[in-house]
């Protein structure tokens, strides 16, 4: 912490611009490191389309390197007209560096491939992962981008159709586009569930099937607003099933930060807070010099050094890479952006606390991180802790702290038993969240048949108890407790997606079980809260093996939705779904009633699907 040693700590807590002088200035262009790709306009030299196409047919299907290696990459392309051909693979994001979307168009290259994410092994996208294209423009009739949770299309242009899965039987569990303008038309395929947010765009062309599709603050290609699909007056004749939501504009929003270059250099853009805005922004905001901004990269970088930048108010673009820290990132510093490129990853390797501390402090962005718990021996409390424990700091609707983009995870590429008690812990109000997936790893590189070994002990993945904390887009799966906790008021969810884990562990094993009984699918202890567009499932056999694995047993079974008032529900939640995938098998491995109600103690709605 020397820089704020150095300073009067009235300085050191402040947004003040006298800070910038005492600071030496960061490099401007800045060094991002050998895992990130700076292309300029026209077409690829060969030697560049070759390492892409490497990096491709390294890391394209589902093995464990693929699909749990450390490789990591960004390519970051000039303003201008690109003729590109990239299949994106895991762990790849494509982002232009213009001030806008349209500042940078990429049309197809030699191959005429363009930007896409194209058929799957086993015609299964369910495990297409990790991967994005952000703030460009596509030149392209279609595009393909056939994937599941965890990989955004945001702040784009496409100029023709956007198809999001092949052909049945294709299986897609996607998915986000945030802030976008889709001209042509967009097919969903067999994609179970989509959430789309601030976007112009022709209409979703059908409802979804068990899960949902939402859209949020959309418009038209005209820009008229897409009329809320619900009443909130109405009853809960609107929590069955539709699979089909428009809802409102966000109260309360601002778009995610973004790198671009004018004249040689970096600036980082910071958009501005706006309200009930409908369709994309791509104009409002504050601009940053890469002087301000530290760009962290995995070989180098230690939190220490991370968390003098954070506190002398510099923010941090984290290079793609996995970075293993020794101690806490903390963010006690208003206004800070941390920025990860291509899915940049951290570990922890202490215990307690939380990998991710922000303090008491407006304005925080959390953007493009995955966040991976640590060994069960070391086990943190969360991934990301916003407000300390207790904390009763109320936010400010005029400055909220946003998160976008989070992968949180717990298994996939480890060896051993990892764990962390919350994924993420949010106790300061206006907390806004924009496409998070929290996952408590259901395939592991040990995998056999949904085994996943070792063992993951998450108990939940998400709690709130913080006021006015709002998540678009939410996707958690397969905790071992409650999945999601929210005891703060006035908050609410507009898409989720969960299922509950499908087994106990290993058969052989039982002390390492964690037993339960009727654990909730998305637990409101507040009374005043909103939902749209759930889709809650029990995925039971045949996925997991019995033979070597316990299925998932609750006495009483489990519960889609638990609130405390029956009023929570029954105006406050509308297209709501809950399923068992296999109706055969017994009440204590399935979810039992879709609502239930602490309050009177009883099923408020017995609809399981
Ligand atoms: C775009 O979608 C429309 C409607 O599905 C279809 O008629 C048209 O052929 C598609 N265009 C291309 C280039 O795929
Ligand atoms: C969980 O319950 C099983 C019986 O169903 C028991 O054998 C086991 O010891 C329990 N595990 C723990 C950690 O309590
Ligand atoms: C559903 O569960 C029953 C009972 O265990 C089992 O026999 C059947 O194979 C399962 N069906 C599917 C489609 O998983
Ligand atoms: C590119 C394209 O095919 N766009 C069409 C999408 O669908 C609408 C009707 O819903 C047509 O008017 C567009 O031409």
């Amino acid at each position: 912490m020397h820089f704020a040693l150095l300073l009067p700590a009235a300085l050191a807590v402040g947004h003040s611009s006298a800070l910038s002088i005492t600071l030496t200035p960061e490099p401007n262009p800045p060094d991002f490191g050998p895992n990130v790709f700076l292309l300029n306009p026209g077409t690829e030299p060969t030697d560049v389309d070759k390492r892409l196409e490497q990096i491709y047919e390294t890391n394209r299907d589902w093995s464990f390197y693929s699909q749990f290696g450390e490789h990591r990459t960004a390519v970051l392309l000039m303003p201008g007209s690109h003729n590109l051909d990239i299949n994106l693979p895991y762990y790849f994001s494509v982002i232009g560096l213009g001030r806008n979307p349209g500042a940078t168009v990429v049309m197809p290259g030699v191959w005429n491939v363009g930007l896409r994410v194209d058929e799957q092994q086993n015609w299964m996208a369910c495990n297409t992962f990790w991967r994005s294209i952000e703030n460009l423009r596509m030149a392209m009739d279609n595009v393909d981008w056939f994937v599941s949770q965890g990989a955004p299309l945001r702040s784009v242009i496409i100029d023709g159709n956007l198809t999001l899965s092949g052909p049945a039987p294709d299986w897609s569990s996607g998915g986000c586009i945030a802030n976008s303008k889709i001209q042509g038309n967009i097919s969903m395929g067999t994609q179970q569930q989509w959430y789309t947010r601030s976007t112009a765009m022709y209409p979703y062309p059908w409802s979804a099937g068990a899960g949902s599709y939402v859209c949020v603050g959309c418009q038209t290609i005209d820009g008229q607003p897409y009329a809320n699909s619900y009443n909130w007056d109405a009853d809960r004749a609107q929590s069955s099933h539709t699979g089909l939501s428009y809802t409102d504009a966000p109260e309360v929003f601002a778009e995610k930060p973004f790198i671009f270059v004018e004249g040689g250099k970096y600036y980082l853009r910071i958009p501005g807070v706006t309200n009930s805005r409908w369709g994309p922004d791509w104009e409002s905001g504050s601009t940053v010099s890469f002087d301000r901004v530290y760009v962290a990269r995995s070989d180098t970088a230690t939190a220490t050094a991370i968390n003098e930048k954070i506190a002398a108010g510099v923010h941090v673009v984290f290079s793609p890479g996995v970075y293993i820290l020794d101690r806490p990132i903390v963010v006690n510093h208003a206004g800070i952006v941390l920025l990860g490129l291509g899915y940049a990853t951290l570990v922890p390797s202490f215990a307690g606390g939380a990998l991710v501390e922000v303090g008491n402090v407006d304005g925080v962005r959390l953007a493009g991180l995955m966040l991976q718990a640590g060994p069960t021996t070391l086990a943190t409390e969360a991934l990301l802790r916003w407000g300390s424990e207790g904390s009763t700091y109320a936010g400010q609707p005029g400055n909220p702290g946003f998160i976008y983009d989070l992968v949180a995870r717990a298994g996939g590429p480890d060896f051993s038993a990892v764990g962390t008690k919350y994924f993420v812990q949010i106790n300061n109000g206006w907390v806004i969240g924009d496409n998070l997936w929290l996952w408590s790893a259901d395939h592991c590189s040990r995998n056999a048949q949904a085994r996943c070994i070792p063992q993951r002990y998450v108990d939940t993945a998400l709690e709130v108890n913080g006021e006015h904390v709002q998540m678009f887009g939410l996707s958690a799966e397969h905790t071992n407790k409650d999945i999601v906790v929210w005891n703060g008021e006035k908050g609410s969810t507009m898409f989720y997606q969960a299922e509950f884990r499908y087994t106990m562990g290993l058969k052989s094993d039982p002390g390492s079980w964690t037993n339960v009984s009727r654990s909730a699918g998305y637990r409101v202890n507040a009374f005043d809260h909103k939902a749209v567009g759930f889709g809650v499932y029990a995925v039971v056999a045949p996925l997991a093996d019995t033979s070597v694995m316990e299925p998932i047993r609750q006495d009483g079974g489990m519960l889609g939705i638990v609130v405390k008032h029956p009023a929570t529900y029954t105006f406050g939640m509308k297209d709501i779904n809950c399923k068992n995938w296999n109706s055969s098998w017994p009440v204590e491995s399935k979810i039992s009633c879709k609502a239930w109600s602490d309050s009177s103690g009883t099923c408020l709605d017995l609809e399981v699907g």
